[in-house]
């Protein structure tokens, strides 16, 4: 039985721990809305089953499914992966989902944050949204776990953690007068702190160029161990993601984390600017009220995008010069997991790509769910 809880995680001793601690299973969302995805969705909902099979191999996956899709998703979708229905607006479950925090004991509970698709009514890429504010709860229920309500908007992609409390954000987006206009910086870092059990919060000032989710922290600065981050980088000094790289690298080399300790910055080049081909535009059907695809469009390809699974990464890859290297780069950083590259394009043209349509759920101290054999 799932209870709402009134208190915080801090008060409570609990704390998001980083991503490449020990995790229960992941959760995703089946895409299907013709006004996001082209071609019906069926070229994502082939992306998507890609990436849940790369992780299935490693820890179990439960993919989230509308009823109308339930079949079809079943059918996509590797045998291991326990598909659930669930209705939703769009299928970007890190920023619709729950947050899972944990404590010393191992004690497991969700933050349900409030969403508002990327903005609301001022700039927000869909409506409506209500559906998708359902899914952390929904989630959260499912694995009886308690939960924390906070009044608070809030994506999971706008927040990395090193799970030794330090957070790292980007102005642009947390600050943005579409998420919590009524509260100032000093208010908006006292709730990450109080539900996220953080103690310092690392401001960068942007997130990637163009990228519609104003700047999400998990598609150009994360943890990859305490001390440690990757960022998004490009040599080249014209492209206007040089100037948002370097000056969050500058500001990087200035913090302490909430050990005190300096940040190692390990650059991952970012891959050629990519761009909406007319044919990918002409098979998004335009709909009042969701973000338009236009041809020649920049979209907000990054390496950083990537899943820290329990024994494996996965990265997106774009049939792209800079794919190896990327993959050597993420294959020195974590030499614990095997780095498995899914085909990325068709979810980035969605705007998004692998961390942003999948959540890990940790372990905590709980024993390890069974894969079903296919
Ligand atoms: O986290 C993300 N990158 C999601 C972007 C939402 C895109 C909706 N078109």
């Amino acid at each position: 039985m799932s209870k709402l809880l009134t208190t915080t995680p801090r008060q409570d001793g609990f704390r998001m721990p980083a991503e490449w601690e020990p995790h229960i299973g992941c959760w995703m969302l089946w895409p299907e809305r013709s006004d996001n995805w082209r071609g019906g969705a069926k070229p994502a909902q082939h992306a998507f089953a890609a990436v849940a099979a790369a992780i299935v191999e490693g820890e179990p996956v439960t993919v989230c499914v509308s009823p109308g899709q339930y079949v079809i998703a079943r059918e996509m979708l590797d045998p291991a992966v326990r598909v659930v229905e669930m209705t939703n607006n769009d299928s970007w479950i890190r920023d619709c989902g729950p947050t899972f925090v944990v404590n010393k004991a191992g004690l497991v509970r969700g933050v349900d944050w409030k969403f508002n698709a990327w903005g609301g009514l001022l700039g927000g890429l869909y409506f409506p949204w209500d559906q998708d504010d359902l899914v952390g709860e929904k989630v959260i229920e499912m694995e009886g776990d308690d939960r924390y309500g906070p009044n608070f908007i809030l994506e999971g992609g706008s927040i990395d953690v090193d799970g030794e409390c330090s957070l790292l954000v980007t102005e642009q987006c947390l600050l943005n007068a579409n998420r919590n206009p009524t509260k100032t910086r000093e208010q908006i870092e006292q709730e990450l702190r109080d539900y996220l059990g953080v103690e310092a919060v690392l401001w960068l000032k942007a997130g990637v160029y163009l990228d519609e989710t104003d700047g999400h922290i998990d598609n150009f600065c994360r943890f990859i161990a305490p001390g440690e981050v990757v960022l998004t980088w490009t040599d080249d000094r014209r492209d206007p993601q040089y100037d948002i790289s370097a000056e969050a690298y500058e500001r990087l080399q200035t913090m302490r984390d909430a050990r005190g300790r300096p940040l190692t910055v390990h650059k991952l080049h970012q891959p050629n600017p990519a761009l909406i081909t007319a044919e990918e535009a002409a098979g998004v059907d335009r709909v009042p009220g969701t973000l338009p695809r236009e041809p020649g469009d920049r979209l907000a390809a990054s390496y950083v995008n990537f899943y820290i699974a329990n024994d494996r990464l996965i990265m997106p890859a774009f049939n792209d010069s800079h794919d190896e290297a990327a993959q050597a780069v993420l294959s020195d950083l974590f030499p614990l997991r095997d780095i498995i590259t899914v085909p990325g394009r068709e979810i980035l043209l969605g705007g998004g790509n692998i961390h942003c349509i999948t959540q890990q759920e940790p372990l905590g101290a709980r024993g390890a769910k069974t894969v079903v054999a296919a």
